[in-house]
């Protein structure tokens, strides 16, 4: 199958043109201009007026995490499709280990719930629950599998925590292996302090989850691991930052020199303390870090994207319906499952937010949702780049479509939105996925089982840095 995307405007990192993109079987053949009825095609695609970029790559998802006693609701299959409709054609899911068994049987089962069942490219990361002299060992196995990157946690103590030693030798490890260390930064044995004592007081709603976990708690955790890193000679991948404390770890650290890189999600950037209040209500805005005061929280993490201290957008997709889930924890918000659902708003939302807000260029936004991520995570150039040689992962993207976003028109398998009522302007008309059209104005035409594993490389973070 060929098919010609003609008289779009191309945006990528590098600057923005008029040009045609041919796309040959899975891969971009050719970028050029006057193509149109120059090449044979199967299929002529007019993109006129429209921008035509590299499919958005969410390196942060959760299909299917235990949690809470739970589960996150969305499998790879509803995942993918909803993540399709919002643009974004490859995501990089969470591998659970669980505490005493192995990297092995958690990354088969991440294996076992994605093969057939997603509609987009995937690729795995690993959650190290259990840091030990196996689980050391077989990092350097999941490396070579195309699994190079392990997310430890500083919070959740008897669940994903992990104390300073196991995250300094695991540091260690990926110091030997070329694996990447990526952690969720917060001290999660000071929260539990301070969470006790507020349930004790009678202080037990959902808002209360915002306030016991102080920002000062992520960044104390920040400097920690960023600080272990800098000991083990390694680069470190700090997720989901939400916090001006946060932040300015990271730019000292940068300033110093230091290989320390971050996300952040639109949650931080759009949501705030304020939505977590009205009652049980706010549980459906609990999410770990939690949501923080609007300032000077959001623009602080504008100007951090603008400047590189933060270097990605990723949703943390993860989602739990109200009803049911979230409920969980009436009465006690330590009980509420933590995560928001997310992965098929963020390439709208950052351009609504970011570009037509005039805070970041469209070609920083591709970058932010694509090609940094791509960068950083080895799958540069076959993802995230319209280049020939790359994959046909490409959206026709039309920057003018307003939408509001609301759960009776998501795609995602979720009974509410964080963004109930809110409109966007920018929307994805056609989403191709390695050549195939997955999306096109609103209809899915993909295929359950299209996407395919990504054995990705470690990224080279000295040239990164
Ligand atoms: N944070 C969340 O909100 N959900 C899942 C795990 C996490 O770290
Ligand atoms: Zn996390
Ligand atoms: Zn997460």
């Amino acid at each position: 199958m060929r098919t010609l995307i003609a008289n779009g405007t191309v945006v990528t990192t590098g600057g923005s043109t008029s040009a045609d993109v041919l796309v040959d079987g899975e891969t971009i053949a050719a970028v050029g201009t006057g193509m149109a009825g120059m090449v044979q095609v199967d299929e002529t695609i007019d993109a006129t007026g429209k921008w035509v970029i590299p499919g958005g790559i969410d390196v942060h998802t959760h299909m299917e995490l235990p949690f809470g006693g739970t589960f996150a609701k969305d499998t790879f299959e509803t995942g993918t499709r909803a993540a399709a409709f919002g643009g974004t054609t490859t995501i990089v899911d969470f591998a659970v280990q669980s505490k005493g068994k192995s990297l092995r049987e958690g990354l088969d089962a991440w294996h076992a719930k994605a093969e057939g069942n997603a509609v987009v490219d995937y690729g795995f990361h690993m959650i190290m629950s259990d840091v030990t002299d196996d689980s050391l060992k077989e990092m350097d196995q999941l490396v070579a599998e195309g699994v190079p990157d392990f997310k430890l946690f500083t919070a959740y103590p008897g669940v994903f925590y992990s104390d300073d030693a196991a995250i300094f030798r695991a540091m260690q490890q990926t110091g030997r292996n070329g694996g990447l260390i990526m952690m969720h930064a917060e001290n999660g044995p000071a929260i539990d302090v301070v969470a006790a004592q507020f349930v004790a007081d009678g202080k037990t709603d959902p808002y209360y989850h915002g306030v016991v976990r102080y920002p000062i708690f992520e960044g104390e955790a920040t400097n920690r691991v960023i600080r272990l890193a800098e000991a083990a000679g390694v680069p470190v991948y700090i997720v989901h930052l939400s916090a001006l404390e946060a932040l300015d770890q990271v730019r000292q650290a940068r300033d110093r020199g230091a290989a320390a890189f971050a996300e952040t999600c639109p949650q931080y950037l759009f949501l705030s303390l304020d939505d977590m209040g009205n009652g049980f209500e706010g549980s459906k805005f609990v999410c770990s870090p939690p949501l923080r005061p609007r300032d000077p929280h959001w623009e602080e993490l504008w100007k951090g994207l603008r400047k590189d201290d933060l270097q990605v957008v990723s949703t943390d997709h993860c989602p739990f319906d109200f009803h049911g889930q979230k409920e969980l924890g009436r009465g006690d918000f330590r009980k509420i499952p933590n995560g928001l659902p997310g992965v098929e708003d963020r390439v709208d939302l950052l351009h609504d937010g970011g570009v037509v807000g005039g805070r970041i260029s469209k070609e920083r936004w591709v970058e932010i949702i694509s090609t940094a991520p791509a960068r950083m995570f080895g799958m540069y150039p076959q993802k995230g780049a319209v280049a020939a040689g790359a994959d046909a992962d490409l959206v026709v993207y039309d920057p003018n479509r307003k939408r509001v976003i609301s759960a009776t028109s998501h795609h995602m398998d979720v009974d509410y939105s964080c963004y109930e009522g809110r409109t966007v302007q920018g929307g994805s008309d056609v989403v191709m996925s390695r050549g195939s059209v997955v999306v096109r104005n609103g209809t899915f035409t993909g295929r359950k089982g299209h996407g395919r594993f990504l054995r990705r490389a470690p990224a080279d973070f000295a040239r990164l840095a």
